[in-house]
């Protein structure tokens, strides 16, 4: 195989004096943090969209990198460079798994199917062939039902019959190229379902159909063999105004309401949060006291802009506080997918290399920080305590359902009022967090 990455070295730890760039500072493989190493608790992807397919087109450009690998763009020879180029970059940063939808693999056949589908088994088959003898294999798959103009008016909430079993079509497809390469979890993200205005659209009925989709899809997956978690990624919004899966909460609802909640978990990705109005770290929450937080995408968005700009993440509190409710989780069954791209501008391999260096060493960093956090024990301690009038008396009869309206309202007038309220201590403890994150220690 040539080398696409050539000026690149293989990557490896160095630690926080190093100023190579071409090192990690933070992500040292195999410590052990916690009874399991980074590696263990860290299982990284690659967004074979972002990493392998985006150029930096925007909507007001032409792409600024060139992803071409050598080959021609819409071909099998480049779908197959493709395969070749990021087989080396896992390799060169000790990354273990990718992500995909069918079309970042190959190009679509617009008009047949059929060809598109022989062209996902020669392209699986590549894959297997060029990934055997490695540890890399596939973390999630999905089925891109966004993208081919054929799905504008939704994909499971289609008003169309035919458009319906095309997307039957692709998750059926999907499903069986993930269980081929191997994948730990099958994605649904409703790109295109939801609604622009109530004027022309049955809501119900919509969530009805999707909700069938996704019980025939764990049908055939299971009878197929795929054992792992089908996943909801949530998003409020974009492309559509209301998108069906707002939030970890909406979502889990749904899978609730349809008997969907054995076989699916939520994939929560950061910008999908804080666009939903939220922290990542709530999403996880909601996500993990539901037993829903089975992976994660990572990346993050910015404040001062309103859409899912995918960034590489590099805030490390941010990544300190999903560690925290990851570790709190007892880790995850899926991963954490770089669903990320780098800046228009940042357009060489370097800089291809450099963003994941980054997202790598922050999630590290926020693992180590996270660990100490837990170890420390000050903010878990303090929540503790501060839910302590629950364990005795009264509070434990409310708490194991042994007490009545009638016996708390007694008790109430017994009291004739409550003692003073107890400080929520929030400065003290945004201030613990950054002892601990700007300690000398990791
Ligand atoms: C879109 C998004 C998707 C999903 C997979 O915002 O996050 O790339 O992760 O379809
Ligand atoms: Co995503």
């Amino acid at each position: 195989m040539t080398e696409i990455f050539k000026d690149i070295p293989v990557i490896k730890f160095e630690g926080r004096d190093s100023n190579n760039p071409f090192a990690f500072k933070y992500y040292d493989p195999e410590r052990v943090i916690m009874g399991k190493t980074m590696k263990e608790h860290l299982p990284f992807a690659m967004a074979w969209w972002h990493n392998l397919g985006a150029s930096g087109v925007d909507m007001f450009g032409a792409g600024t990198a060139d992803k071409s690998f050598g080959q021609v763009p819409g071909t099998m020879e480049h779908a197959k460079a493709k395969v070749d180029a990021g087989i080396e970059f896992m390799q060169k940063l000790g990354i273990e798994y990718y992500c995909f939808h069918d079309v970042d693999l190959v190009p679509e056949c617009v008009d047949d199917i059929n060809e598109t589908n022989r062209r996902l088994d020669e392209l699986s088959d590549y894959i297997l062939e060029k990934t055997k003898g490695t540890n890399i294999k596939c973390l999630w798959g999905t089925a891109n039902m966004f993208g081919n103009p054929r799905f504008m008016n939704g994909a499971g909430s289609t008003n169309s019959a035919e458009v319906y079993c095309f997307a039957a079509a692709q998750v059926k497809k999907a499903l069986d190229i993930t269980v081929k390469l191997g994948g730990r979890g099958y994605v649904f993200w409703g790109g295109r379902e939801g609604y622009e205005t109530l004027l022309n659209t049955d809501v119900k009925f919509e969530q009805e159909n999707i909700a069938n989709l996704m019980h025939m899809a764990v049908d055939y997956g299971r009878s197929i063999g795929f054992t792992g978690d089908f996943y909801i990624e949530p998003k409020p919004k974009e492309p559509m105004k209301h998108q069906y899966d707002f939030d970890a909460a909406t979502a889990i609802g749904f899978l609730k309401q349809y008997g969907l909640d054995k076989d699916f978990k939520l994939n929560i990705e950061a910008n999908h949060a804080t666009l939903a109005q939220h922290t990542f770290q709530h999403e996880l929450r909601i996500s993990a006291i539901n037993g829903m937080l089975g992976s994660i995408d990572a990346n993050q968005g910015d404040p001062l802009l309103g859409w899912d700009t995918d960034e590489f993440p590099c805030n490390v509190y941010d990544a300190m506080m999903c560690m925290y409710e990851v570790l709190k989780n007892g880790g995850l069954t899926g991963g954490f997918n770089f669903d990320s791209k780098n800046r228009r501008p940042s357009n060489t391999y370097a800089d291809m290399f450099h963003a994941f260096i980054l997202g790598m060493d922050t999630f590290a960093l926020g693992l180590i920080k996270a660990a100490e956090m837990i170890e420390d024990g000050r903010v878990d301690s303090f929540i503790e305590h501060r839910y302590a009038s629950f364990s005795t008396g009264i509070g434990a009869k409310i708490r194991n359902h042994e007490t009545t309206l009638a016996e708390l309202a007694q008790c109430a007038c017994e009291l004739k009022k409550p003692a003073a309220p107890e400080s929520g201590a929030q400065e003290y403890l945004e201030g613990v967090v950054n002892n601990i994150l700007f300690s000398s220690k990791n």
